[in-house]
């Protein structure tokens, strides 16, 4: 088959935060600014191109506090040169008004999740109308969506989306499967080969698993010329019985598999260029 794009190398995403564990059950999750920074900084040395942004509040509990997220934004940009991508993702709990005011701290990329699906005990809800008004407001700011795809029928979603609505800002449509959630489609390589056949045309994808599914959903995307996502949001377990040490190690051996299979790391900047990040 032909190679996808950019599949020459691989895009390393950490996803440092989420919005669903607590700093007091896993102490070591960056939640202040000054903890988010320092493990960018350590994930862009190990290899990782883009970083999938949750901030929390002084209470260490989610937050979409706007100034916060512009701060945040502008912080990585002094500290680091990582495409930095906002969740738009937020919490459960979060109402829409805020969930579409992140996109007002301007970062280069924010996720765009293609649907609602059920979010272990909780429901992550997105309304159609959400999900179209999100893409055009990315569209009109210059902001490259990251289409997060939860179960297949959201790929359906994405093309009726793109047929009716239009290609993102910058031209190019860049995925990420999030497999392994509990309510969401399987963590396994069946299930990324079904939703290969479901991608988008010269679209990039990355992949992550979340918990268990991790390792087996990055060896399945490395082989399937797919990009990869790791970090904290989506694992605090690095072997069976051995709790993460810091997202570094998780970006680290991430790079390491990425290199095995000749795929090596992409530099943000190649990742710029390759999902339409104006630089
Ligand atoms: N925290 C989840 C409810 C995203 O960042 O866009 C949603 C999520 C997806 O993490
Ligand atoms: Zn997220």
């Amino acid at each position: 088959s032909t190679p996808r794009p950019g599949s020459h190398g691989t895009i390393v995403t950490v996803a440092p935060t989420g919005a669903e564990h607590a700093k007091a059950d896993v102490p070591n999750l960056p939640v202040t600014l000054d903890e988010l920074v320092s493990t960018a900084k350590d994930c862009e040395r190990v290899g990782a191109a883009m970083i999938h942004v949750h901030i929390r509040g002084e209470d260490t509990k989610p937050s979409l506090d706007l100034g916060r997220l512009k701060d945040t934004v502008a912080a990585l940009r002094a500290e680091t040169n990582l495409v930095v991508q906002l969740s738009s993702g937020g919490a459960v709990t979060d109402p829409e008004e805020h969930r579409l005011r992140v996109l007002e701290a301007m970062p280069d990329s924010a996720s765009c999740t293609m649907g609602t699906v059920n979010f272990g005990d909780d429901v992550f809800m997105n309304r159609w109308e959400f999900v179209v008004e999100l893409h055009k407001r990315m569209r009109e700011r210059g902001i490259v969506p990251e289409y997060e795809i939860f179960d297949l029928g959201q790929l359906t979603s994405l093309h009726r989306l793109l047929d009716k609505h239009g290609l993102p800002a910058g031209g190019h449509v860049h995925v990420d499967l999030v497999m392994g959630v509990p309510g969401g489609m399987a963590g396994d390589t069946e299930t990324l080969a079904a939703a290969l056949r479901l991608i988008p045309e010269g679209a990039t994808f990355s992949a992550t698993g979340v918990g268990r599914s991790s390792i087996p959903v990055m060896l399945a995307s490395l082989s399937a010329g797919g990009h990869l996502r790791v970090g904290m949001e989506d694992t605090i377990s690095y072997a069976r019985g051995e709790r993460v040490k810091d997202n570094a190690q998780l970006v680290a051996r991430a790079s390491g598999l990425a290199r095995i299979a000749q795929r090596p790391p992409l530099s943000p900047d190649e990742v710029r260029k390759l999902i339409g990040v104006q630089q």
